[in-house]
């Protein structure tokens, strides 16, 4: 049987970016040092998405940079995840309200392995079928992953949101 170690796990992780750190780090630049971040051992980037411009979701006022990244490595979810946590904090991720400003947000959205539920994960995110700012990146990357809870891809779940509501395409400066 092979060592846990060497087993290769594929995962989407969503990155998002509302706030500066300095003023040289704003949200898209914080968002491209992340996807740097995603490329260094014990990870593998191999697909990542352009960097784009969001309107918020919740009660944060100021606009998100978001992408989305698929990445390979030999962690599993629970090392994954707190990996992902530990580069949210060398960014300056202060853990406040929930969806509160944030200098760098990394989710896991899905992964090789299908449903993962833990007590403080849950595989797929649990409100991806929900966010433009994460389904339409990902249909360009990886319009043919499908999600394990409901079966279809991301391609078909991308276009099922854009029919419920309007993508948001104000060109607002972040
Ligand atoms: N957790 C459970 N499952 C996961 C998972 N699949 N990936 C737990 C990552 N974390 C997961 O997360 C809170 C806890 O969720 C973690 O400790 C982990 O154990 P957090 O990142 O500390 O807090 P949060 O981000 O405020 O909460 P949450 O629920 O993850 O919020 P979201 O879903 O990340 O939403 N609008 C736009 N336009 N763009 C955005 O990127 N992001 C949010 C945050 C809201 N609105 C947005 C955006
Ligand atoms: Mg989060």
């Amino acid at each position: 049987m092979a060592d846990a170690s060497t087993v290769l796990h594929t995962y989407v992780i969503a990155l998002g970016s509302n706030q500066s750190l300095t003023g040289a780090l704003g949200p898209v630049a914080l968002v491209d040092r992340a996807l740097d971040a995603l490329d260094s051992p014990p990870l593998s980037l191999l697909a990542r998405s352009k960097i784009i411009q969001s309107a918020p979701v919740g009660p944060s006022k100021r606009r998100y940079a978001n992408a989305v990244a698929i990445v390979e490595t030999n962690l599993p979810p629970p090392a994954l995840l707190a990996h992902l946590q530990n580069i949210e904090d060398r960014y300056g991720r202060r853990r406040r309200r929930r969806w509160g400003a944030r200098t760098l947000d990394l989710d896991i959205i899905l992964w090789s392995g299908g449903l993962w539920t833990g007590s403080n994960l849950a595989i797929p995110h649990v409100a991806f079928r929900d966010r433009d700012f994460v389904l339409h990146p990902l249909a360009r990357i990886a319009p043919d992953w499908r999600d394990p809870v409901g079966g279809l891809t991301v391609h078909q779940l991308a276009v099922r949101l854009s029919r419920r509501k309007p993508v948001d395409h104000r060109p607002n400066p972040l």
